[in-house]
């Protein structure tokens, strides 16, 4: 957010509207709830920070550049692309002040956020706490919470991110990503919550090739219990792991993310439940998971009136902005899906309407 998206499917359906119709995207009251906060870092602030590294272990800039333009054939490569993210942000200080820069980038500066030109109405940003340094994981949560909560409680919410590839126990320390535990996630969720802070919801998320989602069972109760929406990636890849759909839909999720490759018999509980799906066309379609527009699913949902949320996922990757991916729904195909104003209007609506927090 903030900086044109260099290219890529949603800026082609972009650059087919009339300005009249960008202004309607913009005046739409909008939420974006899915969107990881490592995913939407601006290339500015990683080139400054690239720059800031002291010489000797300083970034080459070609793998920074790399982000913008990758295509990807293997979701593997994907995950494996937050490397050079992670090795950025690596400080609190540069944590907390990518966070200000995503957060302006969707809502615009505190206080000066103007409905018709920033990118969405409400904020529900999600992250996986790391441990940055001797930081803790909740030193973590807390520095990305101090910058949510300088935005009012009806802008902006914090979603917890568990990494798939999280061991489950305490003792499985060395097996788990960076040493942090799924129990240790969501006991901090759980604690900031409590506490009043602006923690809203928990999602899973990570690679979808990995970790057994049955383990994830007994912490998701504690999730509801404290009254945090609970989101899953779910189905993202074909022949995702035996049973793992399943377990996930176990959880009795709030809502669902990508849902890409629910079997007729999953969709259906996903209709029956009136689960809200979180769509990310340009990250669907940049990923290969789906192969184009057209054949998207958002069009299954749209036809029977399902809520879906129109999300950009990671903005730095997918070349997008929330913005961009309202225009791949207004403009004429085979650019967009040349839905009409009032089916735009109906999805934005949606979004509010499904949101964790904000009220
Ligand atoms: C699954 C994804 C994702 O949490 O460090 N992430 N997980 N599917 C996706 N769609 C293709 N896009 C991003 O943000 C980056 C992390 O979010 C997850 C990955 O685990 C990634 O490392 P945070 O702020």
């Amino acid at each position: 957010p903030g900086t044109p998206p260099i290219s890529g499917p949603s800026l082609a359906a972009l650059n087919t509207l009339s300005e009249e119709e960008v202004e309607f995207i913009l005046s739409l009251p909008k939420a974006e709830l899915h969107a990881h906060l490592n995913g939407c870092v601006g290339m500015e602030v990683l080139l400054e920070l690239a720059d800031e590294f002291v010489e000797g272990i300083g970034f080459e800039q070609s793998s920074l550049k790399r982000l913008e333009s990758f295509s990807i054939d293997d979701i593997g490569e994907f995950f494996k692309a937050f490397g050079v993210i992670y090795g950025l942000v690596s400080t609190r200080e540069a944590l907390g002040r990518v966070t200000r820069g995503v957060l302006g980038g969707f809502l615009g500066e505190v206080g000066e956020e103007s409905e018709s030109e920033s990118e969405c109405t409400y904020l529900e940003l999600r992250t996986t706490p790391r441990r940055l340094g001797r930081s803790s994981a909740e030193e973590y949560l807390e520095t990305v919470l101090e910058e949510v909560e300088r935005y009012p409680k009806e802008k902006a919410g914090l979603i917890v991110s568990v990494d798939r590839r999280m061991g489950v126990a305490t003792e499985s320390e060395s097996e788990s990503e960076g040493g942090i535990t799924v129990e240790e996630v969501i006991n901090l969720a759980i604690e900031l919550k409590k506490q009043g802070r602006r923690v809203v919801g928990v999602d899973v998320c990570g690679d979808p090739r990995s970790g057994d989602m049955q383990l994830l069972k007994p912490f998701m109760g504690k999730v509801r219990e404290v009254g945090l929406g609970l989101t899953v990636h779910i189905a993202e890849i074909q022949g995702s792991v035996s049973g793992d759909t399943q377990h996930l839909l176990s959880f009795t999720p709030d809502r669902i993310g990508h849902g890409t490759f629910l079997s007729e018999k999953e969709k259906e509980i996903v209709l029956e439940r009136r689960i809200p799906v979180e769509v990310c066309l340009s990250s669907n379609i940049i990923c290969k998971t789906v192969p184009d527009l057209a054949s998207h699913h958002i069009r299954y949902y749209l036809e029977r009136d399902h809520p879906i949320v129109l999300c950009t996922d990671d903005t730095l990757p997918f070349r997008t902005s929330l913005t961009a991916e309202y225009a791949l729904l207004l403009a004429k195909p085979p650019f967009g899906l040349g839905l009409s104003r009032e089916e735009v209007r109906r999805v934005a609506e949606w979004s509010l309407e499904v949101r964790f927090g904000g009220r």
